[in-house]
C-alpha cells in the first residue's frame, strides 16, 4: 500500500480526530501541512475545489471529510469488530454539528480581536455569515451553556464506561476529545474554569493526549502532488444495488457539503455506496486521480 499523506494544520480540531486515530492504530504518515485560509494551491488540485482541512491522499486515491477519513482508516486498519462504525460513526455529527459550535465562539470572542482581516475574510466566504466578534462575545454565556451540558455527557458516559468512552480509545473518543481539545488549546483561560467540575473528563483527556499522533514525518506540499500524478487510483467501479437516485458509474456529477464550504466538485463517479461517493477527475498537475465523499452531510447532484 502507498503511504498515508495526511494534509492537515495542527491547529485543526478536525485533523486532531484523525492523528489521534493514527496515535491509537499505531499508524505511520506524511504530513502535508496546507494553508489555513484560501488559497490552496497545492490541495485544489488533488481535490478538485473542497478546501476543507482535512484530505487523506494515498497514492491517486484522496479522501475527503474526517467521517471518511476515519472509516477508510478503520477499513485499512481494522480494530475489533464494530467499534469504529457502529455509533460511534454518527455520533460525529453530534460532536461536528451541536458541540463543535458551542466552542467557536467561547474561542473567537477572546481571541477574534487579534486574528488578521484576512483569516476573518476567508471564513466569511466560507460560511456566507459574517465573522463577527461582537456577536460572539454576546453569545458566550448561551454557548457555555451548551458546552458544559455536552461535556457533561461525556462526563456520565465515562463514569459508566471507565478510562474510555466504551472501555477502551477508539473513534468515539476521538470525535468527543476534539472539542475539548480545540478549547483547552486555544483558550485554557476558559477551558480551565468551565471544565474544572468535570475530573473523569480531565483525566480522560490527558490520557487522550497520551496516545498522541503516531509516528510521522514531513512531506512537502508539491511532493504530494508528485505522488498522485505517478500513482494510479485503486479504486475500482462499483454500483450501488440500492442507489436511491440512480446514479451509476461513468455519470458526470457535482458533490458538495451540505453545511458550509459547498463548493462543488465535478468528476465522473466511480463507485457508490451506503457511505462513500468516489468520482473521477483530471488536474494537469495531479494527473487522474479519484476523489471519495461520505454520503451523510454530502450531496451528489447529477450535473
Ligand atoms: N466536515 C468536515 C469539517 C472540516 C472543517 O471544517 N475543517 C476546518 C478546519 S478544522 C476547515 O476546513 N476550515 C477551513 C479551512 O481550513 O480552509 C470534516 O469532518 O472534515
Amino acid at each position: 500500500m502507498s503511504e498515508i499523506i495526511f494534509h492537515h494544520y495542527w491547529t485543526s480540531p478536525f485533523s486532531e480526530k484523525v492523528r489521534n486515530i493514527f496515535g491509537m492504530k499505531g499508524i505511520s504518515w506524511r504530513s502535508v501541512e496546507q494553508p489555513t485560509i484560501m488559497p490552496k494551491p497545492h490541495l485544489i488540485p488533488l481535490t478538485g475545489g473542497y478546501r476543507k482541512i482535512p484530505v487523506m491522499q494515498i497514492g491517486a486515491d484522496i479522501y475527503c471529510d474526517s467521517q471518511l477519513i476515519l472509516r477508510e482508516v478503520e477499513r485499512r486498519f481494522p480494530g475489533p469488530k464494530g467499534e469504529a462504525n457502529g455509533i460511534s460513526a454518527p455520533l460525529g455529527f453530534w460532536a461536528d454539528r451541536a458541540w463543535f459550535p458551542a466552542g467557536i465562539p467561547l474561542i473567537f470572542s477572546v481571541v477574534g480581536d487579534t486574528i488578521g482581516e484576512a483569516f476573518k475574510k476567508d471564513r466569511e466566504a466560507m460560511s456566507g455569515a459574517p465573522f463577527d466578534t461582537d456577536r460572539m462575545k454576546q453569545a458566550v454565556p448561551l454557548m457555555r451553556e451548551q458546552f458544559r451540558a455536552h461535556t457533561g455527557f461525556v462526563e456520565e458516559q465515562l463514569a459508566a464506561h471507565g478510562d474510555f468512552l466504551t472501555g477502551k480509545p477508539t473513534v468515539l473518543d476521538a470525535q468527543a476529545y476534539m472539542n475539548i481539545w480545540f478549547l483547552t488549546s486555544f483558550v485554557p483561560q476558559v477551558a480551565e474554569p468551565l471544565l474544572k467540575e468535570f475530573t473523569r473528563v480531565n483525566a480522560w483527556a490527558a490520557r487522550m493526549k497520551a496516545i498522541g499522533y503516531g509516528k510521522h514525518e514531513k512531506m512537502a506540499r508539491e511532493e504530494a502532488l508528485a505522488v498522485a500524478k505517478g500513482a494510479t487510483s485503486t479504486t475500482r467501479e462499483q454500483a450501488d444495488p440500492n442507489e436511491p437516485n440512480g446514479l451509476k458509474p461513468g455519470q458526470k456529477v457535482n458533490v458538495m457539503p451540505d453545511d458550509y464550504g459547498k463548493d462543488p466538485i465535478a468528476g465522473v463517479l466511480v463507485a457508490s455506496s451506503l457511505h462513500e461517493v468516489a468520482i473521477r477527475r483530471e488536474h494537469p498537475e495531479v494527473g487522474e486521480v479519484v476523489v471519495h465523499f461520505p454520503r451523510a452531510g454530502f450531496w451528489v447532484l447529477p450535473a
